[in-house]
């Protein structure tokens, strides 16, 4: 498939070290992804799905002990401990590969290899880069197939270059104890060894997508972020750009695809998602920024996936989809998870396969699907994707948004003074952690730019990235916020209602960078006037100007106590943070001091 002299000769170490029966190119036929598809069947890896509801449909089950991104056995390796460390777990280079040989040595006796070259980015995009990853797991061909450009017209793209990524994946035995997932971004390689899940396996997205590429952009001049792309349209046809972190499992990929209040609806306003996940930034010709999404696919939660919630994101997984941890529905052969209906199938088989009477499995607390089950859905599905989704330029970003988990602090929306402000505010971002990776759920973390387990190299290094980009963006830089659709009252629920409703704000920011609507200065940045942000429609759900009021308080002394978190992260990250976020985070506490 290739005559590329630099992928041939480390395909032929790889295959010295791992020792493969079989070496299967992947081309991205319709043909050979049959074949495949018809042999996970056949011995069961993967089910399928009623084929008249959920056409192209597959169902996959993970070990039990493989459900989510592991981040404590997640390393960045580097030549020097500085470059990676300390937020990072850091291994020296040669030390880690001394240590993974003898785990690969052999591991594929008995097995096929296949290899796939995919492309991150639109085919033919001068921001596209390529990959090739290598792995025993048919699961992993499939889903690349969905998230991916994959196949021939990658190494089309590659050309005779030397400049792709160089994965290695093995499911090997799916031991824990012996689980890696492992960057060496100074060789633009992956190792991954004992998981078959998700983020650990599927390598093009975070172990290149983000880690590898967010220290790409750092020596090109570009930027890798965990961010959403999405346009809003306004009636005269007119659609502006919004990029949105937030951390894994706090909303993405439901407002990537939201669904306009009828307030909007009715002005003819329209939504459109360019991403969900991941998004690759560059100064364009006329120095404004610039996004694309390097996927093809969404790799999305499925619990609390529902017509009402996200009508787009549902309508996404109805065909070529791949579910995985979700509760298989036997009564239509049909997948079921929490929060899709309130009626769990009575005929059911949990996650982790066992058959259950649904109504009573959930009476007594199961979860019939993993709290991290997921779909892979192909982009192509989404009702509301974007016509620029292949745009080899990407769109132009009018404002960046942060935003986390945050039941007290953190109000509903607010506005950094100015770039640099907005890089502080990135960098101070904690948020309550989820289900996306192993461990505790619900404990406030920072999460720098929803990076932290992301960022491929220093991440005092990384702040300075995002400083000198605004330098070089000077005032075409976008416009930088704050939001937080998770404040909860005395019981813990929810005030602000979410999901398409966080529409409201979106417009308030999009007034804002427009020029169009004034806001309050506090210590923290500009507020909104709750009036700003229209709450029409919502007098059922008990939302009105006195909601948004409520949303829009700032507690000085909660403020004083987080800015005690963002010294200890600055302080753990040590010398590398920049004095500019030093002096914001000065600042800060001296206007809330006041
Ligand atoms: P990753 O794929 O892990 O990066 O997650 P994500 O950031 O794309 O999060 P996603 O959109 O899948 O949402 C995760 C969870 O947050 C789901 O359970 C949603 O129902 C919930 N959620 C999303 N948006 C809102 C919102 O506006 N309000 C509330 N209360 N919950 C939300
Ligand atoms: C995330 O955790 O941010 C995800 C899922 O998008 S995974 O691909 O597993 O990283
Ligand atoms: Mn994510």
């Amino acid at each position: 498939m290739t005559n590329n002299k630099h992928v041939l000769t480390w395909l032929d170490e790889m295959v010295a070290l791992v020792k493969p029966d079989k070496v299967v190119w992947i081309d991205g036929s319709e043909e050979q992804l049959k074949a495949l598809r018809d042999e996970a069947l056949s011995t069961g890896e993967m089910e399928a799905l009623n084929q008249e509801e959920l056409p192209g449909c597959l169902l996959h089950r993970t070990k039990k002990n493989d459900v989510a991104r592991v981040e404590g056995r997640t390393y960045i390796c580097t030549k020097n401990r500085d470059d990676a460390a300390p937020i990072n777990n850091w291994m020296e280079t040669s030390e880690m590969k001394a240590k993974l040989t003898p785990m690969y040595d052999g591991v594929m006796k008995g097995r096929t290899m296949y290899v796939i070259p995919y492309c991150m980015g639109p085919i033919g995009s001068p921001f596209s880069k390529v990959g090739v990853e290598l792995t025993d797991s048919i699961y992993v061909v499939l889903n690349m197939d969905i998230m991916t450009r994959m196949g021939q017209k990658a190494l089309d793209q590659l050309g005779d270059s030397n400049d792709f990524v160089r994965g290695l994946h093995s499911k090997a035995d799916v031991d824990e104890e012996n689980r890696y997932i492992v960057q060496f971004p100074e060789e633009n390689t992956i190792w991954s060894i004992n998981s078959a899940y998700g983020g650990n396996v599927l390598l093009g997205k975070k172990c290149f997508a983000l880690r590898i590429a967010s220290y790409q952009g750092f020596k090109e001049g570009w930027m890798a972020e965990h961010m959403l792309i999405l346009g809003i349209e306004a009636p005269n046809g007119e659609t502006s750009y919004i990029t949105a972190a937030f951390p894994s499992a706090c909303g993405k990929t439901n407002l990537a695809m939201l669904i306009p209040p009828e307030v909007y609806a009715q002005q003819g306003y329209k939504v459109w998602t360019v991403g969900d996940d991941i998004a690759w930034m560059h100064i364009g010709e006329d120095g404004r920024l610039y996004a694309i999404n390097p996927e093809a696919g969404f790799f999305g939660v499925a619990p609390g996936t529902n017509a009402k919630s996200n009508y787009n994101a549902l309508a996404s997984t109805k065909k070529n989809t791949i579910f995985t941890n979700v509760a298989h529905n036997l009564d239509n052969n049909t997948v079921w998870w929490e929060g899709l209906d309130k009626n769990p199938p009575v005929n059911a088989v949990e996650w982790t396969g066992n058959k259950v009477n649904g109504p009573e499995y959930a009476a007594q607390g199961g979860k019939l699907a993993h709290p991290n089950s997921r779909f892979t859905a192909p982009a192509i599905n989404c009702p509301c994707l974007s016509k620029e989704f292949d745009n080899p330029n990407g769109v132009p970003v009018t404002a960046m948004v942060f935003g986390g988990r945050r039941a007290k602090t953190a109000p509903l929306v607010y506005q950094s003074f100015d770039w640099n402000h907005g890089v502080y505010v990135g960098s101070a971002m904690a948020s309550e952690t989820t289900a996306a990776a192993t461990g505790a759920v619900g404990v406030v973390r920072r999460d720098p730019m929803a990076m932290r387990p992301f960022c491929g190299y220093n991440m005092g290094d990384y702040f300075s990235h995002w400083l000198d980009m605004g330098k070089k963006l000077g005032d075409k830089a976008p416009k930088i916020f704050n939001v937080n659709w998770f404040r909860t009252d005395d019981e813990g629920h929810f005030i602000w209602p979410g999901f398409g409703d966080n529409m409201r704000v979106l417009m308030w920011i999009l007034n804002r960078c427009e020029g169009k609507v004034d806001a309050v200065e506090t210590a923290i940045g500009y507020l909104p006037k709750a009036e700003d942000i229209d709450v029409t429609g919502l007098e059922g759900e008990g939302v009105t100007v006195d909601t948004v009021k409520d949303l829009l308080t700032v507690d000085s002394a909660l403020w004083l106590e987080d800015c005690k978190g963002v010294h200890e992260l600055y302080d753990q990250i040590g010398e590398r943070v920049p004095a500019e976020l030093k002096k914001q985070l000065a600042d800060l506490e001296a206007r809330l001091a006041k």
